[in-house]
């Protein structure tokens, strides 16, 4: 099987708890090689650019708040599967759904603060990528 990379948030609701080792730690124990990585706070503006999909959502304005409010943690990281997988880690976004010991069960506080972020298919995973890392540093 082929190896994938996607690109992971730790969300604001996250870095401000502490909890980015704790989230880091499971990524590697899940089997992922971080690839890139950096901690940074969005502006609203950008916060905006990478949601742009989510635009017409009524939670669009509340969510690009929340992901300006504090630093995020971006991460590039690869392995077989890594799509699907990551999101299987995360597990549902709203966390009343989630499964047990998933990131979101385990750490989100609501359906928008959910402490990470995966993307969701090959498409969006190079944009999202793209957006945070260049190609030099994706190596
Ligand atoms: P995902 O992060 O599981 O892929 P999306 O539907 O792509 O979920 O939504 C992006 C983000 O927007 C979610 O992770 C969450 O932070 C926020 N969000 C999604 N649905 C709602 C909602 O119904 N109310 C408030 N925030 C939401
Ligand atoms: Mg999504």
């Amino acid at each position: 099987m082929a190896i994938e990379q996607t690109l992971a948030m730790i969300k604001p609701d996250a870095t401000a708890r502490d909890l980015t080792g704790k989230i880091l730690a499971r990524i590697e124990e899940e089997g992922f090689k971080i690839v890139a990585m950096k901690r940074l706070r969005l502006s609203k503006l950008q916060a905006e650019a990478f949601y742009a999909v989510h635009r017409e959502r009524p939670f669009f304005g509340d969510l690009t708040e929340f992901m300006s409010s504090g630093p995020i943690v971006a991460i590039c990281m690869e392995r077989e599967e890594a799509i699907v997988k990551w999101r299987e880690v995360m597990g549902a976004t709203n966390p009343e759904n989630a499964a047990e010991g998933t990131l979101r069960k385990l750490y989100a506080l609501d359906v928008e603060k959910n402490s990470c972020h995966g993307s969701d298919a090959p498409e969006t995973a190079a944009v999202e990528k793209a957006f945070f890392f260049s190609g030099i540093e994706m190596l």
